[in-house]
């Protein structure tokens, strides 16, 4: 089974990011979760970055708030992808988090989402469809989970006539 790392830069952020371990959970997605500062714990972010591949993960995902390095350095140091996650911070809410993790330079990409709750999701489904390119079976799962939305979107208006 393939196998999704969820780091992220304090446990502050970890109520954003459960959204997105709800999201692999609901997908039968394997993944584990760390907590991996890029200024806190600089050395300890290169070596889990360093031995990423090595550990069998296919997709980081990085959440981190404020000066939001975490995803970027993460992507300078494996060649997996990253998807990384601006956390809604108190001071500047989030946009400085969005600005920190998308502007990277080229040659290091990093696949940003959206600010908070949106983007941790996000950032789940998103892990979830690179798997699926070639995990049928998790393909199959992200279309169920498409169906269902549409549903109940269409369930929805239903109800405003109602
Ligand atoms: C970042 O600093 C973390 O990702 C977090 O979003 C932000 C604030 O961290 P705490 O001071 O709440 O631990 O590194």
């Amino acid at each position: 089974m393939p196998k999704v790392a969820v780091i992220m830069g304090s446990k502050s952020d970890w109520p954003t990011m459960q959204e997105t371990t709800n999201v692999l959970d609901a997908l039968n997605i394997e993944y584990e979760i760390h907590i991996v500062s890029a200024h806190r714990t600089p050395e300890k972010m290169i070596e889990f970055a360093k031995q990423a591949r090595s550990n069998e993960f296919e997709v980081i995902i990085a959440g981190a708030g404020g000066a939001a390095h975490l995803p970027g350095m993460v992507a300078a140091t494996t060649t997996l992808p990253v998807i990384g996650v601006p956390i809604q911070s108190k001071a500047l809410n989030g946009l400085d988090s969005l600005l920190s993790i998308v502007q990277m330079p080229s040659g290091v990409p990093v696949a940003t989402v959206a600010i908070g709750t949106a983007g941790a999701k996000n950032a789940g489904y998103l892990a979830a469809q690179m798997i699926g390119i070639t995990n049928a079976t998790v393909a199959e799962a992200i279309g169920s989970f498409r169906d269902e939305q549409a549903q109940a979107v269409i369930e929805s208006e239903a109800h405003l006539h109602e």
